[in-house]
């Protein structure tokens, strides 16, 4: 989250957030850029809201036009989404099917999938949105997925890593520039900031987007040579985590790193004078303020908000400051006017 946005920011994005049609959405995002800053920091923010504003403009379009458009948007839900990007019979499907349990087409032919499926991948106490999407290949990569690819929070690029993975990650990332989109390591592979884009198309302005590589059919033979020969292209850069969705190997790690690479906290809200509901934490971006958390729980917690009072599992609470910086697990009372 970039600093210093003035409170009339968080106020428009509130307003975005209330908001339930399209044009309104659209107004207030309209508003969230006008008022930002124009600095380094809020480069790629600028960036994303203005993605979302094409996408509620092609949107509102659509809505004139009558069209039925709604089968290719997914409503965004639990704690952040992750889209499947991969060529034809990567194994998309089926790893979505290992981790969701969700019972997604699987087939063994190319362009099973023809529409975007979203299951809810648990973790812990939380959901993250998996998002399943037809095959990206020269020519056949359907133009609804720019959308979907601006608008998720991580990509999932799915190499078969059992033959020619180098061919395929070219592939992936070839369609992934044509889409205006480059891969980036996530903020928690501690990686220097570098992104992936083909040397074909490194002049049009891409849209950075965080990304882990998932190897695919880990169990066949010739996957751990092929998984040799991608960390050699990826180099330092790119995550690969090594999955085979027949044997379940490597899924434990991967649910792990997907939740890492969405770079949220967990927090609890405690109402004054009962206990906290440990079972349904709001989550947050990192980086997120005690006002974020009042914002979230509602925006009137947030305007009469006095004072909050952090609650450690083995220490006495102590009161925290509004712009106290959330951490993963905290226990936050609110104490309102
Ligand atoms: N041995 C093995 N086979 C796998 C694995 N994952 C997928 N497969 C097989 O690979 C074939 C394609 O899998 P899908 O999951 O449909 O692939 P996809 O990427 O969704 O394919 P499209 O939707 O057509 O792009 C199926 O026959 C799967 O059974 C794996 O981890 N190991
Ligand atoms: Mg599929």
């Amino acid at each position: 989250m970039p600093a210093n946005l003035p409170p009339d920011y968080y106020a428009a994005e509130s307003d975005f957030r209330a908001a339930t049609t399209p044009g309104a959405k659209r107004a207030a995002l309209e508003r969230m850029l006008a008022i930002m800053p124009h600095h380094k920091g809020t480069d790629h923010l600028r960036a994303e809201l203005r993605s979302r504003m094409a996408k509620l403009g092609q949107e509102i379009s659509r809505q004139h036009a009558g069209g039925h458009a709604d089968a290719y948007v997914v409503h965004r839900e639990g704690a952040g989404q992750a889209v499947l990007v991969g060529a034809p019979n990567a194994g998309k499907s089926s790893l979505m099917h290992a981790l969701t349990q969700a019972h997604a087409r699987v087939g063994d032919y190319p362009f099973t999938t023809q529409l975007p499926q979203p299951a809810m991948m648990p973790f812990e106490d939380i959901q993250v949105q998996l998002v399943d999407l037809p095959p990206v290949s020269p020519g056949a990569t359907p133009a609804w997925l720019r959308g979907l690819v601006h608008e998720a929070d991580l990509l999932l690029l799915v190499i078969d890593l059992d033959t020619d993975p180098t061919a395929d990650l070219q592939l992936v990332l070839g369609e992934l520039a044509g889409l205006h989109v480059a891969a980036c390591p996530p903020a928690s592979d501690a990686t220097p900031a570098q992104s992936y884009a083909t040397p074909a198309q490194t002049g049009e302005a891409l849209d950075p987007k965080r990304a882990l590589v998932v190897g695919t059919r880990l169990d066949l033979p010739a996957a751990d040579d092929g998984a040799g020969l991608l960390r050699l292209e990826l180099a330092d850069g790119l995550p690969l985590l090594r999955t085979s969705a027949a044997t379940g190997r490597g899924l434990h790690d991967l649910r792990e790193r997907i939740v890492a690479a969405l770079d949220v906290v967990r927090v609890y809200a405690k109402p004054p004078g009962r206990p906290a509901d440990m079972t349904r934490p709001f989550v947050l971006p990192r980086g997120a303020t005690v006002e974020h958390l009042a914002d979230a729980v509602h925006h009137e917690v947030r305007e009469r908000l006095q004072y909050a009072v952090r609650w450690p599992a083995n220490a006495a609470p102590i009161r925290v400051a509004h712009h106290y910086e959330l951490c993963d697990g905290d226990v936050i009372e609110l104490h309102t006017a």
